[in-house]
């Protein structure tokens, strides 16, 4: 009984919204997948890796929202009123397998954008890294507690966790920060709403995982869904659009034909001369 799911009982309309939300959640990346894929061609060779990191991303976000999804239609079962819990659990600690492929990727995904010093590069990637990987494993493990304890142990875990968080949070917010003072026009604007992007998208993020703290109920497990799936759809799929925007207008600056992107050209060029 370690998720707040399995302590509930749902309503139909509870849990078809769950249901739903989830499905739009995996549907999206697949999407996502696909837009990447495809997008490829509009980011010179020297962006490339990034948009891999996208398609990378969407994958493994696509399939493993899928398995939590199936894991929810797996454990409940209709008794003619409510959906109540069957023969198996719902496992929630799917999402965090996912961040902890996803998160490193997303925060060290953005350098390939900016200009970082050769030497500086692998230092930088690996205390993204570590951040990112600190702050899931330790959310992870307070998460076994959002039924039994979540007062106590959800909460120090919760605590532990934002440590790491902010510790990369500071990093990331500095270098989009520089890279803003030497990016192009339209880049420039870009990477400041990635910045805004990320302080809202990755805020949704404890706030959800608090609910159990505040709502043990089938509206809180809805509206801890809800807060899951729209972070995820703004801080992979949006934010990987947005840094393949930078790319775009990088590329273009260099020289490099992007079709019916010229306008970037002209209007960073104009930009820069006013
Ligand atoms: C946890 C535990 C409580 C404290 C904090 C957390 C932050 C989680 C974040 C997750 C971001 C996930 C992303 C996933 C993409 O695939 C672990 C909930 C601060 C910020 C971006």
């Amino acid at each position: 009984m370690l998720n707040l799911e399995n302590v509930l009982t749902f309503t139909p309309v509870q849990f078809d919204i769950i249901s739903h939300v989830l499905t739009i959640g995996y549907a999206a990346h697949f999407a996502g997948l696909a837009y990447f894929v495809l997008s490829r061609k509009n980011v010179a060779p020297r962006y490339r890796s990034m948009t891999t990191m996208s398609v990378v991303v969407m994958l493994s976000a696509a399939l493993l929202l899928l398995r939590l999804d199936i894991s929810f239609q797996q454990a409940f079962e209709f008794d003619g009123t409510n959906y109540v819990l069957a023969d198996s659990t719902f496992s929630h600690g799917y999402r965090y397998l996912n961040w902890l492929i996803d998160v490193p990727l997303l925060l060290t995904q953005s350098l390939f954008v900016m200009n970082i010093a050769r030497e500086k590069l692998f230092g930088l990637r690996v205390k993204l890294a570590t951040g990112g990987v600190a702050m899931v494993v330790t959310g992870y493990i307070g998460q076994f507690y959002e039924v039994s304890d979540p007062t106590g142990q959800l909460l120090i875990w919760g605590a532990i966790s934002t440590l790491p968080f902010i510790y990369f949070s500071l990093i990331f917010w500095k270098l989009c920060g520089d890279a803003i003072g030497y990016l192009p026009g339209e880049a420039a604007i870009t990477m400041r709403n990635i910045r805004y992007l990320f302080a809202f998208a990755w805020g949704l993020y404890p706030i959800a995982y608090l609910v159990p703290v505040f709502a043990q109920t089938g509206n809180g497990a809805v509206t801890r869904t809800i807060l899951f799936t729209v972070a995820d759809v703004l801080s992979k799929i949006i934010y990987g659009i947005m840094l393949g925007k930078i790319a775009t207008a990088r590329s273009v600056e260099e020289g490099y034909e992007v079709d019916g992107y010229e306008w970037l050209k002209s209007s960073s060029k104009s930009d820069a001369e006013s």
